[in-house]
């Protein structure tokens, strides 16, 4: 029988995947390596694919010592951790799992809302902390119905939010690098954008060109009332400039599932009332995981026949 080829996998991974991995390759695992630069060193030359996430990417070391790469396969769609236009100006695939997983992260971006809106948590504690009993009925909370929300990035997932803030008769905006052919408004300007929104929703890929997008003046156009939800990437958010709007009173409230520096979360958030956190659980759930990790194996399997991918980020289009 002839060798199977070697893949390196970065990252974590589930059973599922793991089987399909090895049914096709002869698998590496980076992160249980006793000594990186080591193995690097001696297995590199053979490794022709690569399995990793939207967190990890292709690290540059091990990009650097992986001369015979062929293929990547990205568990997620988020790809801001991998040099995308450099992995593909030297000719190696890299496919990434859109679509499967529209429906999860907007549910998440709205639970979200909701909770902030509607203070989920510190109603939550009203009753276990017997406070319910003791004080009687809690403060009144903000309606989502009838809202503007403002929707930074009107790729699939954004589309898919503001189905899902239609049916609270939401008026929706949204901001993008460029214009839409679809019914909702385009505003060119953020800030401005903004200032017209009750709920800032992003959504938009991370990244450079995205960095710090919102910063202080798009916190304080949307204002004491406002609420900041954020499924995209932490980087896209300045988050010293958030914390101090919050403690300010410059910003009604936020709902966070990604960090700049995540798994780390400023101390100053985890203290506040009007701000619900969740641990990068966008797209966490066991169907949709499964769904993106047939996916992120379908890709392989793929290129194993016929040197294609199925969902090529489109840095890589060109190569097919
Ligand atoms: C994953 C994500 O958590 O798809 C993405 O871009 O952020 C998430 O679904 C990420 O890929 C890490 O596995």
């Amino acid at each position: 029988m002839p060798e199977k080829p070697h893949l390196l996998q970065i990252g974590s991974v589930t059973d599922r995947m793991r089987s399909r991995f090895e049914a096709e390759f002869t698998v590496h695992i980076l992160f249980d390596q006793p000594d990186r630069a080591a193995f690097l060193a001696q297995m590199g030359r053979q490794i022709e694919a690569v399995a990793t996430d939207g967190h990890w990417g292709v690290p540059d070391d091990v990009m650097a010592a992986l001369p015979n790469l062929k293929v990547v396969s990205s568990y997620g769609v988020g790809y801001d951790a991998i040099d995308a236009d450099g992995v593909a100006a030297k000719g190696i695939l890299v496919a990434h799992t859109p679509d499967v997983l529209n429906d999860e992260v907007a549910n998440t971006a709205i639970m979200l809302w909701l909770a902030v809106s509607r203070n989920l948590i510190p109603a939550d504690r009203w009753v276990r902390s017997g406070d319910w009993e003791a004080k009687g009925n809690m403060p009144l909370a903000q309606s989502v119905q009838n809202r503007t929300v403002g929707i930074v990035g009107f790729g699939r997932i954004g589309q898919t939010i503001a189905d899902r803030a239609a049916m609270f008769d939401a008026r929706v905006l949204y901001h993008a690098r460029s214009e839409k052919d679809v019914p909702q408004e385009y505003y060119a300007d953020l800030t401005e954008m903004a200032r017209a929104s009750d709920v800032l929703i992003c959504i938009t890929p991370g990244g450079a060109a995205t960095r710090h997008l919102i910063n202080a003046d798009v916190i304080d156009a949307l204002g004491p009332d406002g609420i900041l939800i954020n499924v995209a990437r932490g980087s896209v958010v300045d988050e010293a400039a958030l914390v101090t709007a919050l403690s300010e009173g410059r910003l009604g409230g936020a709902g966070l599932d990604v960090f700049e520096a995540e798994p780390k979360v400023p101390d100053a958030l985890k203290q506040m009332d009007n701000v619900v956190l969740t641990p990068h659980i966008g797209s966490a759930t066991v169907e949709t995981r499964q769904a993106m990790g047939d996916l992120t194996c379908d890709n392989l399997s793929q290129f194993l026949k016929d040197g294609t991918v199925l969902t090529p980020v489109p840095e890589c289009r060109g190569l097919m």
